[in-house]
């Protein structure tokens, strides 16, 4: 490593320490903002849905939840954040239904350490019931990690969650730790292609081939399958040509909270509207 590149890691925002009075005062005064990315239907150029991405707004800037989910985890205080999580997600996905779109699903990221909650069904449906959205409407995106210690009772919360119509889909699939156990067992709706493969799509001839053959065995395990980073205009080409069902990406949109998303929406549907008329 050079001298300046193991200065810059010293240095990085990662070694920020997050103590239990920051957490606790970002659950207090409404820190954690969620803003939404779309979900686009490559077929027919539709929305279908949205994936809640979460962020924290602290007073001394913007910290990934990269580090403040394990923050939270550490500290116990998940326990305090997954009923606000989707509290907040529903919520929002009740005021996308009374601005007209009804047919939108919500996709939320879980970690693993929040299926460990017992009380992890109770608290969805909880926020299901009060804002009176259908379960199907739910979808949980679970990244396969190294720090699967308790894989019985993981499996045994996602088959819980299954059992309750709520869908599953599979994160980040072929980032480092994903094996094939995830797509044998999870019983999942949806195939989450990690965005390094989008990116690195042109680079090399192989590259075209590996993306292909992670479409077929998603679509052999009647996986609806969806490529996350789409930037270009090439990429969303090649793979609505090579059959990929749905992408997410700066291409299509950037996450954005939801008064944009609604006003994004509407544009949407404007544009929809104006290129079916000059059609006909
Ligand atoms: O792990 P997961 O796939 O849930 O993470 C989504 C992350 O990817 C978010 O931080 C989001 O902002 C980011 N993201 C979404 N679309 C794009 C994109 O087109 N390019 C890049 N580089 N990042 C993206
Ligand atoms: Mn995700």
């Amino acid at each position: 490593m050079s001298f300046v590149s193991s200065l810059k890691k010293f240095f990085s925002p990662r070694r920020r320490i997050i103590g239990t009075t920051d957490l606790r005062r970002a659950l207090k005064n409404n820190e954690f903002v969620f803003y939404y990315q779309p979900e686009w239907d490559l077929k027919t150029g539709e929305v279908k849905g949205v994936e809640a991405l979460i962020r924290w707004e602290s007073p001394n800037g913007i910290i990934p939840p990269a580090e403040f989910i394990p923050a939270l985890e550490q500290t116990g205080l998940i326990n305090e954040f997954t009923p606000f999580l989707f509290d907040q997600t529903l919520h929002d996905l009740r005021e996308l239904y009374q601005a007209g779109f009804d047919h939108l699903f919500m996709s939320v990221n879980l970690s693993v350490v929040q299926l460990h909650d017992p009380l992890l069904l109770d608290i969805i449906r909880k926020s299901l019931d009060n804002y009176a959205i259908m379960p199907e409407k739910l979808e949980c995106e679970i990244t396969e990690t190294k720090s699967m210690d308790k894989p019985e009772l993981e499996f045994q919360t996602l088959q819980q969650l299954r059992d309750n119509h709520i869908k599953l889909s599979i994160d980040d699939f072929g980032s480092g730790h994903s094996s094939f156990n995830y797509l044998k067992d999870l019983n999942a709706h949806k195939l989450k292609i990690d965005k390094e493969f989008i990116q690195s799509l042109f680079d090399k001839p192989a590259n075209e081939t590996i993306m292909r053959t992670i479409i077929g065995l998603g679509h052999s395990l009647n996986l609806i399958v969806l490529a996350e980073g789409i930037e270009t205009s090439a990429q969303e080409q090649w793979l609505r040509k090579n059959g990929c069902d749905y992408g997410q990406g700066f291409w299509f949109s950037r996450p954005l909270p939801l008064t944009m998303l609604i006003s994004f929406l509407r544009a949407q549907e404007d544009q929809t509207n104006t290129s079916y008329q000059s059609e006909k």
